[in-house]
């Protein structure tokens, strides 16, 4: 297998602010390495001339590419333009000067959804492209989707060491608690909190509660970007999933329990389900050794505990 050595290396994370790029900063630390990060207040990242500028000053040998307009299931549907374009313009103009500059490795993260909404269960790299997408998430898949054949075609003609990884429904410290905005995980966990808080008798859990959804704790996510990094090299994007989903249903059960809520759930079936099942089949990577440590659980009460530290400072 070929390895890069990330000792000495000056390592870009491009989203560092984001719930994953935190992380990254957070796990590169057992690395020998140098983080480098910029604020997006002093550059926008959309913006092909300063990122530019900004990479040639800065000159990075590895970059993350954790920066994305990001969301749950509502986002997505209301700000399409935002979501394609945005995500779009980040994948391109980093990829682009990254290989101008000579950057030694770079990896890509996107998303499970990806996939073709009626992709067989649990789905492999290879069901990239294979069917229509799931409306829900079309505008961001698309995204990702040009992201990771951005890294296939600098490959191709340029031989960059790009590579990509597609994480499942991502979970932990420093995520978007927004009600309506973000992903299910921080959603609930602030609903469940806030009715604990104020007494009320019933939780709304949107949609129909079947859909089932894998989630990863965004800290074995780091780890697995750091063992990709030094390990892959490769024209197919990997995925990184636990192996193991269950329904809405069950995971607002088990949120529930983490807050120790005592009221009754509900569910509205005028939100939408989105994709009913999105399992990833890890077994790529699972076979060059690395696998997620971080039960559902235990994760859930780590969340809940950093929630309960940062609010209100979570961002929303
Ligand atoms: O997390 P979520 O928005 O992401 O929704 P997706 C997952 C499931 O949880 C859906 C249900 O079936 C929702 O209907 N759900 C229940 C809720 N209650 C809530 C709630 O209060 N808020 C939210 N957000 N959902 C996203 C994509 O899809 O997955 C993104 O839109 C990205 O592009 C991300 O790929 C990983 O799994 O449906």
């Amino acid at each position: 297998m070929k390895t890069y050595n990330l000792r000495g290396k000056r390592v870009w994370i491009a989203g560092h602010s984001g719930m994953v790029g935190g992380a990254l900063v957070h796990r590169l630390q057992r690395e020998e390495c140098e983080t480098i990060t910029v604020d997006h207040h002093r550059l926008d990242l959309r913006c092909q001339e300063a990122t530019a500028a900004w990479l040639k000053i800065h000159r990075p040998d590895a970059i993350v590419v954790a920066a994305a307009r990001v969301g749950g299931i509502h986002a997505n549907s209301n700000w399409p333009a935002d979501f394609l374009f945005d995500n779009i313009a980040i994948a391109s103009n980093i990829i682009r000067v990254g290989c101008e500059i000579g950057v030694e490795k770079l990896l890509f993260l996107g998303s499970s959804c990806i996939y073709p909404r009626d992709a067989a269960q649990p789905i492999a790299e290879s069901a990239l492209l294979t069917g229509p997408l799931e409306p829900t998430n079309e505008w961001y898949a698309i995204a990702k989707i040009a992201g990771i054949k951005l890294c296939q075609a600098f490959r191709r003609q340029y031989g960059c060491d790009f590579i990509s990884a597609m994480p499942t429904n991502l979970y932990g410290p420093g995520d978007n608690f927004h009600p309506e905005n973000g992903h299910v995980p921080a959603a609930l966990l602030r609903r469940f909190h806030d009715a604990k808080i104020a007494g009320r008798p019933e939780v709304t859990v949107w949609g129909t509660g079947q859909p089932r959804r894998e989630f990863l704790f965004v800290d074995d996510m780091a780890d697995a970007c750091v063992f990709l990094l030094k390990h892959y090299s490769g024209d197919s994007h990997v995925n990184v999933g636990t192996g193991i989903d269950l329904t809405i249903r069950e995971f607002a059960e088990m949120v529930k329990r983490t807050v120790n809520y005592e009221g009754r759930i509900v569910y509205d079936p005028r939100r939408p389900d989105g994709m009913a099942r999105k399992l990833l089949d890890s077994s790529m990577l699972t076979d060059m050794g690395w696998k997620a440590r971080t039960s559902l659980e235990e994760g859930l009460a780590r969340y809940y505990e950093w929630f309960l530290a940062n609010f209100p400072v979570a961002r929303h």
